[in-house]
């Protein structure tokens, strides 16, 4: 088999997505995930000027060889950009082996380890009331975990709460609790991690007292705490049985889950921002970290996604795989599958995708009592509607930032 075509596709149906095709002269296709939230394009010219005319010729059975040479014959290592446009040409190429097998991927993955995989969604009001009936609404949907995220008093915008966040400048609908905004600026929200930190603890005592003991309550930090806050967090949540508190310091630098550990035992997950294995070295050889946050769209695709799980797999550590609408269906898809095959599955975060979205990508996945499924298709089991991808040219979009009170930017 050869490798005779290689598309980029650009639609922007409720929000921006990448997506590579990969055409064979046997007819199969197989499609990838290169969407990198408010730096779609950087990828699009990576894939398009640097990767595709590499691929023409090649032998499309022959994944590994072709993640080594895209990974090492362009010298610079590492990156998020990078790393997306390796993940798309990885998935790509695992959807047509899969095909060409007449098998779902995650059966070429060693087959399933579970029926199916559990997800979490997100819970998010400006105050408790809100909150609760947003919890009400995601347990009515089916969802068997799910991640809190409160409005701060005082503070006008804040990351997770949707209908709280509407920047100035914005000039789009930010859709659902998706961060990104349709502008041609990033809107600046603001953020005082005291008043944060006085607040949180509070709210998942409500919580807990509102939905009871059982439920899996997971929370999002974002990065804007320093080691210590982190550990006074943890500590402060320690009562409430937290599944899991995510990336509670800025993720560069590893050492500080050493002190975050040493105060607290809530469960920590760390790398949506990750992109490859060696991120991960410190976190888990001393076992730092429960969960691995890593998407599958961002740190190289199915191949290095299930050595550094197998790798976690050694100490116990999870999967956590980063799943917002951010994430195309295909990322999503390529997620199911590997969570369905590995046995460390921890936990899979879904959001829905919009009504646009899922007509521009026909999906074979099932969400049934919590959990998700990918399928029986073979091979990743979406396909791309080229008209309907057709109708959504790209619009310039951007996350948020913030500042301190006193102007100082700060960690998003
Ligand atoms: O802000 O996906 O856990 N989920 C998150 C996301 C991220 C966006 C960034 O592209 O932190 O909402
Ligand atoms: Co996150």
């Amino acid at each position: 088999m050869k490798i005779t075509q290689v598309e980029v596709i650009v639609t922007s149906p409720d929000r921006n997505f990448v997506t590579l095709k990969i055409t064979t002269d046997e007819g199969h296709t197989g499609l990838g995930d290169a969407t990198l939230n408010g730096r779609e394009l950087a990828v699009v010219s990576y894939l398009k000027d640097h990767v595709a005319p590499l691929l023409i010729g090649k032998d499309p059975h022959r994944i590994e060889d072709a993640w080594q040479f895209l990974y090492r014959s362009a010298y610079w290592r590492r990156g998020p950009v990078t790393m997306a446009a390796i993940a798309a040409v990885d998935v790509a190429l695992w959807d047509i082996k899969a095909k060409a097998a007449n098998m779902p991927l995650y059966q070429l993955l060693g087959g399933a380890s579970r029926t199916g995989c559990l997800a979490y969604g997100h819970a998010s009001g400006k105050d408790l009331p809100e909150l609760f009936d947003s919890v009400r609404q995601h347990l009515d949907q089916g969802y068997g975990a799910i991640r809190i995220q409160t409005g701060v008093p005082g503070l006008k915008a804040i990351y997770g709460v949707a209908s709280n966040t509407v920047a100035s400048g914005n000039v789009g609908k930010r859709y659902d609790h998706e961060p990104a905004q349709r502008a041609p600026l990033p809107a600046e929200e603001d953020w005082d991690t005291r008043a944060y930190l006085r607040h949180i603890p509070g709210v998942f005592e409500a919580v807990r007292a509102e939905f009871g003991p059982e439920l899996p309550l997971l929370h999002d930090g974002h990065h804007r705490m320093t080691p210590i806050q982190a550990a006074k967090l943890g500590k402060s949540l320690e009562p409430f049985d937290m599944f899991w508190l995510e990336d509670c310091t800025p993720a560069e630098n590893q050492e500080a889950l050493r002190l975050v550990r040493r105060h607290t035992i809530t469960p920590l997950a760390i790398g949506e921002v990750f992109n490859t294995v060696w991120d991960y070295q410190t976190l888990i050889q001393e076992q730092l970290i429960d969960f691995v946050r890593s998407a599958v769209t961002h740190t190289g695709g199915i191949s290095p996604m299930k050595k550094l799980m197998d790798f976690a797999a050694q100490y116990q550590i999870k999967s956590g795989i980063h799943g917002p609408t951010d994430i195309s269906p295909v990322g999503m898809a390529a997620a199911m599958h590997l969570g369905l095959a590995i046995h460390n599955f921890g936990i899979q975060e879904y959001m829905k995708h919009g009504e646009a979205t899922n007509r521009v990508f026909e999906q074979s996945f099932t969400f049934n009592n919590g959990l998700l499924h990918p399928g029986e298709k073979p091979g990743i089991g979406v396909e791309l509607n080229i008209d309907e991808a057709g109708k959504y040219p790209y619009q310039t979009a951007y996350l948020p930032f913030n500042r301190l009170a006193d102007g100082t930017v700060h960690d998003w």
